[in-house]
C-alpha cells in the first residue's frame, strides 16, 4: 500500500492533533523525518502547531496555489493531473509550451503567483502581480487546428461560470475578454502547435484578477480593468476559485472530446454580451461598424451592415456603440 504524506494525514484530520508516532507509521518513515518534513511545510507557509505531548496539527494553509492544495480532492479526470507551481516566472504559457514540447501529458497545468513577463495577444503584455490566478494548461485534443477556437471558448465559459459562482455578473466580450460590469477581469491566450491537419498540443493561458487592489493596478489599466476583490468587496479564496475553474474546464473538455462541441458554442454564445449589440470593430485593415449578429464555429464575429450584408471577422477590437 502506498504510504501517506505528512500533509495528507494532517489535512485528513482537519485541525486535530496527530502524534509523531502515528504520522511516522502512516508515512513509513522515522519520527525525525516527520519533524524535518513538518519544518519544510512550515517554510512553505503552512502553519503547524507542534506539541511534545500531543503531536502536530495543521492550523492554516498558505495563500498560494500550491499543487498539494489545488490537487486536494480535485474532481477532474484530465485537467490538473499534473500541476507545476512557480512563485515567480516569466510567463506560464512559455513554461507550459516547453513542457508540452518535452512531452507533457494532456491536462498538465502550470501556475504562478507572479509573472514578470505575462503575455497578452499580439505582443501585448499582461499585468500579473501577486493575488491573481495565472494559469496555463497543456491540452492534447485530437482535432484540426480549425477547431482550436472551441477550446478557447470552453475555457472562457469556464471562467465565466467560476466567476458567477462567487456572485459576479461575468460576461464574455468577443473575442476573449471576460468582463464584469464592462471592465476586464480575465483574459485568455491560446497558442496552437501542430501540423496543418492536426493539432499536436494547445497551450491555454488564463489570467484572472482575483485579489488585486485598486492601488496595485497601473494607471493605464484603472479604467478598463477590475478584479474579483474590487467587485465582491472582499478577499476571495483563490485556491477554491482555481480548483473550481479546473473542474469546470475539465468537464467541458471531456464533453468536447466526446463530440459535444455544439454545447460549447451554445454556452459561449449565451455568455457573450457582444452578440446583439451595435459595435465598432477595429481590425488590421481599418474600422467598420455594424450589428454583431453572431459568432461562428471558428470564433469569427459576424457583423451585419446597414444594408443587411453580413461579413465574418476573425480578429479585432470591439467597442459597443451606446444607442
Ligand atoms: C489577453 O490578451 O487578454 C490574454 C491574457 C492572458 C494572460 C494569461 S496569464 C497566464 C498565461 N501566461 C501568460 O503569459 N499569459 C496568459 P489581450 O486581449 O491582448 O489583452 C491584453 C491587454 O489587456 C493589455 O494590452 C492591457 O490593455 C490589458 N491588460 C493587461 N493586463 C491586464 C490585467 N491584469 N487585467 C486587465 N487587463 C489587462
Amino acid at each position: 500500500m502506498e504510504k501517506s504524506s505528512v500533509l495528507r494525514v494532517l489535512k485528513e484530520r482537519e485541525g486535530e492533533f496527530v502524534s509523531g508516532e502515528e504520522l511516522a507509521r502512516a508515512c513509513g518513515v522515522s519520527r525525525a523525518a516527520i519533524w524535518k518534513r513538518v519544518n519544510q511545510l512550515r517554510l512553505a507557509g503552512y502553519e503547524i502547531e507542534a506539541s511534545t505531548r500531543l503531536g502536530y496539527r495543521l492550523l492554516s494553509v498558505p495563500d498560494l496555489l500550491l499543487p498539494d492544495e489545488l490537487a486536494w480532492n480535485l474532481g477532474t479526470a484530465v485537467v490538473g493531473r499534473r500541476i507545476v507551481h512557480f512563485d515567480e516566472v516569466g510567463s506560464t504559457n512559455e513554461e507550459a509550451k516547453s513542457l508540452a514540447v518535452g512531452g507533457a501529458e494532456d491536462g498538465t497545468a502550470v501556475v504562478a503567483e507572479v509573472q514578470t513577463g505575462g503575455r497578452g495577444r499580439l505582443g501585448r503584455g499582461w499585468f500579473s502581480p501577486k493575488g491573481g490566478i495565472w494559469l496555463s494548461l497543456v491540452l492534447r485534443p485530437r482535432i484540426a487546428p480549425a477547431d482550436a477556437p472551441k477550446i478557447m471558448m470552453l475555457a472562457a465559459s469556464s471562467v465565466v461560470v467560476a466567476l458567477r459562482a462567487i456572485g459576479l455578473p461575468a460576461e464574455i466580450k468577443w473575442p476573449n475578454d471576460i468582463v464584469v460590469r464592462g471592465k476586464k477581469i480575465a483574459g485568455i491566450l491560446t497558442e496552437v502547435a501542430g501540423q496543418p491537419e492536426v493539432v499536436d498540443h494547445l497551450v491555454v493561458g488564463i489570467g484572472v484578477n482575483v485579489n488585486i487592489r485598486r492601488e496595485d493596478f497601473p494607471r493605464d489599466l484603472l479604467l478598463s480593468a477590475t478584479s474579483a476583490f474590487l467587485e465582491v468587496g472582499k478577499t476571495v479564496d483563490r485556491i477554491s476559485l482555481a480548483r473550481y475553474l479546473l473542474e469546470e474546464i475539465d468537464s467541458r473538455y471531456r464533453a468536447f472530446n466526446e463530440g459535444r462541441a455544439d454545447d460549447i458554442l451554445r454556452e459561449w454564445r449565451s455568455a457573450c454580451s457582444t452578440i446583439g449589440k451595435r459595435v465598432g470593430l477595429k481590425t488590421g485593415f481599418g474600422a467598420v461598424r455594424g450589428l454583431a449578429v453572431d459568432v461562428d464555429e471558428r470564433g469569427s464575429l459576424i457583423l451585419e451592415a446597414e444594408d443587411g450584408s453580413r461579413r465574418a471577422f476573425a480578429a479585432g477590437e470591439v467597442t459597443i456603440i451606446k444607442e
